[in-house]
């Protein structure tokens, strides 16, 4: 084991295709002991009722560590490295700091913010009345594609230009091991070429990352571990 801290407590509260899958890879990379607890979705994709009984927001992921309970991926991606990196793999430099606070947060903060738009459009429909659903699903569509898609083109082509100005097979802040702002950026640019795959199609240094990434042992295992998980393929 890389880490002499105990951490036979800890838990991870998982669901499928989802952020829970950065802290999979986290973990990997720290290569510390962790349960996973994986919970079925219900049939319309929410989390069922018994995350709620782990945190009151009821979603993934969760972890559970000791007394600590704690929720929000970048809160447990920090949490996790400050506690468990005895080694200082994945610790920034000087030069790298600001920029990996800035993406760390940037994650759920901004680009999460239009993807989590249009789930909910996505859901509206089945919602509605049997007969209005087309009518709903055609508003929907185009508040998605009017809201939503313009909001993460700007933030890709930031990414796109931000990834141009690193070396070759450096990571998110621009040093040389994954740090914060990897665990937490890999989601929204793997939903990004799943779900608009028109809007990755030339940023050829957002797919190389995204690349670099899936090639990872740790990031390999993590997938192994969780199950599903239909964003990496
Ligand atoms: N901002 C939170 C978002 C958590 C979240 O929305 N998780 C989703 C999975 S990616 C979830 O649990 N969805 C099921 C549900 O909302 O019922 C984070 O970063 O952890």
């Amino acid at each position: 084991m890389a880490s002499n801290v105990q951490s036979e407590a800890l838990v991870l509260h998982h669901l499928g295709n989802s952020r829970s899958q950065r802290i999979l890879w986290l973990l990997e990379e720290l290569e510390i002991p962790y349960t996973i607890k994986a919970y079925p979705r219900l049939p319309s994709g929410e989390a069922p009722p018994e995350l709620r009984a782990v945190h009151p927001m009821g979603k993934s992921p969760v972890i559970t560590d000791g007394n600590v309970v704690l929720a929000e991926s970048g809160a447990i991606v920090e949490y996790i490295i400050k506690k468990y990196d005895s080694t200082g793999k994945l610790q920034t430099s000087k030069s790298t700091a600001v920029v990996n606070t800035y993406y760390t947060h940037f994650s759920e903060g901004s680009l999460m913010v239009p993807f989590t738009f249009k789930y909910i459009m996505n859901r509206a429909p089945e919602l509605g009345p049997w007969l209005l659903r087309p009518l709903i699903r055609y508003i929907t569509n185009t508040l998605s594609a009017a809201a939503a898609d313009p909001s993460i083109e700007g933030s890709l082509d930031m990414i796109e230009e931000h990834l141009s100005k690193l070396p070759e097979k450096t990571y998110f802040a621009g040093g040389s091991n994954p740090t914060s702002a990897d665990f937490m950026m890999i989601f929204p640019l793997e939903l990004s070429i799943q779900l608009l795959p028109q809007l990755v199609d030339t940023k050829r240094h957002l797919k190389a990352y995204v690349e670099m990434i899936h090639q990872l042992p740790a990031f390999k295992r993590g997938i192994e571990k969780g199950g599903s998980y239909s964003y990496a393929n």
